[in-house]
């Protein structure tokens, strides 16, 4: 009888499929796949307390406010901490960009790294077990090693990431990254506590039917936004919006779709965040084939100008996009 139809393999977790690509990586010399195991592990622990909210008393509101004004959730909170935790500890990072703090946090001059992170996105949706995520861009630092950071390692263009990726807590627990050679997902393996790749190589249809928009707000939508819905409506897309990016973003990827969040009365520029929500998303699209927009220049094309900055975003499948921005 052949071993495998009485063991069946598990495939490659990721420790393994990262080491057997180091070569993919932009200046391979080993910190930049730990740093990536480092938000492996801290996404696990995240994940763990997830699965406990509404056991333990990790859900709701800390009375505190985060950087956009937006109520604090306990869990924003701690995923903040794993993640910074991780992160100081492996040393590969010399900075840390997060949507929970108003600055950049300062962690050793000896790292080659920055990173820009949104520990917990999604956060209106985990008090109702809807799916929720983590997004990270890893940037190299500009300054010299050993000096202190500056400005120009921070605020950094999309084009200049050597590594993106999101962990989607979802029905499963997934990990989707990319080093700029190709998109790759590991799902988490409870029983075994490791991400094992489940989606090599993955790409995204140039075509599809899914639009994902807070259509609540198609009142203050440009005319240009509203006509492009209309010619989804009439073209028999279907809309599906979950509220949480991760999962919007994943569900597209997989399927062909397009996701929009253009500016609104509220949120002049859009709601998004670039630097730690956007260019990550719109890395991870451009190396599956798809694409990313503000509307008018490639969402890794913009110039930062400050660390919470916000920006419209369409995201999804080629063709998708490119008709969107022509309307
Ligand atoms: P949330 O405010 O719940 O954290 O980035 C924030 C985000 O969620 C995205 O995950 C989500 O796609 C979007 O905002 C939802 O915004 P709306 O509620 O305005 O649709």
């Amino acid at each position: 009888m052949e071993t495998s139809r009485i063991a069946l393999p598990i495939g490659t977790a990721l420790d393994r499929f990262i080491k057997n690509n180091q070569d993919q990586f932009q200046y391979a010399s080993g910190e930049l796949s730990q740093l990536l195991r480092d938000i492996a592990l801290a996404s696990k622990v995240v994940n763990r307390e997830i699965n406990k909210a509404g056991l333990i008393d990790i859900m709701g509101a800390m009375g505190t406010q985060n950087t956009g004004g937006e109520q604090q959730q306990k869990l924003d909170v701690l995923a903040n901490i794993r993640f910074t935790r991780a992160l100081s500890k492996g040393g590969e990072v010399c900075a840390l960009i997060s949507e929970e703090t108003e600055s950049y946090v300062d962690l050793n001059n000896e790292g080659k790294y920055v990173i820009a992170i949104d520990p917990l996105d999604g956060s209106s949706n985990i008090d109702v077990n809807v799916s929720v995520g983590t997004i990270f861009s890893v940037y190299r630092r500009k300054s010299e090693i050993g000096q202190p950071i500056a400005a120009p390692d921070i605020l950094q263009r999309g084009d200049e990431q050597v590594a993106a990726g999101y962990i989607l807590y979802g029905s499963s627990t997934m990990l989707v990254y990319t080093a700029g050679h190709g998109v790759n997902g590991f799902t988490h393996e409870p029983s075994l506590g490791e991400y094992v790749l489940s989606h090599p190589d993955m790409t995204i249809p140039a075509q599809g039917k899914i639009y994902s928009i807070n259509e609540g707000l198609s009142n203050s939508f440009s005319p240009g936004v509203r006509a492009y819905l209309q010619y989804c409506k009439d073209n028999n897309y279907t809309a599906r919006y979950v509220g949480s990016l991760v999962a919007d973003f994943h569900r597209n990827l997989l399927k062909g779709g397009i996701y929009l969040y253009p500016p609104t009365a509220k949120d002049k520029n859009g709601k998004l965040r670039l630097m730690y929500e956007c260019n990550a998303l719109a890395f991870i699209a451009e190396q599956a084939g798809g694409k990313a927009t503000d509307g008018r220049e490639r969402i890794m094309a913009i110039q930062p100008t400050s660390l919470h900055q916000r920006t419209p975003f369409i995201v999804g499948s080629a063709e998708m996009v490119e008709r969107a921005v022509a309307y």
